[in-house]
């Protein structure tokens, strides 16, 4: 992989896509969910392996050691609409999944998801994360994802982020659309980066009563111990450090997994242009973020 594999922008039904995630479009919007399927659906760089790994471990934790230290996060839980030439479709991998429940990744904006996760009533477990560390996190994985459309400099991205022309569209609109959803749709339990960061047990408790389960009180600390940011970046089946497009030289996937790193990045001049932009945006939305916890 090198610069020419980057993908480039267009729009497509609205969103600012690449091909990657929109060349399989016809198979994936007639994916046939079941009932017991779990969708785990952010906008990118929210928190999707986060709460991938915790779901992963509630599921399967005590079923299978092996499955955590031989099979990559990616492939326990797929990636639905990617399609990568010479690796398999997500939507080929998850009907090849064996596991019930199947747990599958999307980062469509509300209006992408097929049908069928709909109409079977499926679970959907948001994560949203503020603007502000969400903006960051994408700009360092842009730089280091070679699929990924060429990042520019800072300003120029801070800027293309507030225009919506980031891969998966704009994230003003990804977060107010999927949390409008949670009115007409009540399978659907939407989650903060920031509140697993405050009191992760806390979070997973509402997820397992969002789920249905119970686990034990030693099965809920060795799980919460699991799932801290330094644990996770350390462990290869976790940290994504065994795929080929990402260039960890440049920046590892497991980054920093703060509240608040955005004040590193942002001048005093960009936060004030982007809170006044981000006002106008959110006028019509209830949702709130923090920016610091
Ligand atoms: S992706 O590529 O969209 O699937 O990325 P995603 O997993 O959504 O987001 C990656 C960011 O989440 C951080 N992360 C964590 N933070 C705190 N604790 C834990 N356990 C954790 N796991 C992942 C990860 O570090 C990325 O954020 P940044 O700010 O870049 O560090």
């Amino acid at each position: 992989m090198d610069s020419s594999t980057r993908g480039v922008l267009f729009d497509f039904h609205g969103v600012s896509m690449t091909r990657y995630f929109t060349d399989n479009w016809e198979n994936v919007q007639n994916f046939q969910a079941r009932p017991d399927d779990i969708l785990i659906a952010t906008y990118p760089k929210a928190g999707t392996t986060w709460a991938s790994y915790i779901l992963d471990l509630l599921y399967f934790g005590q079923v299978s050691s092996e499955r955590q230290s031989t099979i990559p996060i990616y492939n326990r839980v797929p990636f639905l609409e990617i399609m990568i030439p010479s690796v398999a479709t997500g939507k080929d991998q998850v009907d090849q999944m064996t596991t019930t429940p199947r747990l599958i990744k999307t980062h469509f904006p509300v209006q992408f998801v097929p049908k069928s996760f709909w109409e079977q009533n499926c679970r959907i477990v948001y994560v949203a994360r503020n603007a502000k560390d969400n903006v960051v996190s994408y700009f360092h994985f842009d730089r280091m994802n070679m699929v990924e459309p060429e990042p520019g400099d800072w300003s120029s991205y801070l800027q293309r982020f507030m225009q919506g022309k980031m891969v998966f569209g704009s994230w003003y609109d990804h977060v107010t659309n999927w949390w409008k959803k949670k009115e007409t749709y009540s399978n659907l339990h939407y989650m903060f980066f920031e509140d697993m960061v405050e009191d992760t047990g806390r979070e997973i408790d509402k997820l397992c009563s969002f789920l249905g389960l119970t686990p034990s009180a030693e099965e809920k600390t060795r799980i919460v111990g699991g799932v801290q940011f330094d644990n996770m970046k350390k462990d290869e089946m976790v940290n994504y450090s065994t795929i080929a497009v990402m260039d960890f030289k440049i920046s590892p996937f497991m980054r920093k997994g703060k509240v608040g790193d955005w004040k590193n990045h942002f001048t005093v001049a960009q936060n004030e242009e982007f809170d006044e932009d981000y006002k106008k945006k959110m006028r019509d939305t209830t949702l709130q973020f923090r920016t610091e916890v």
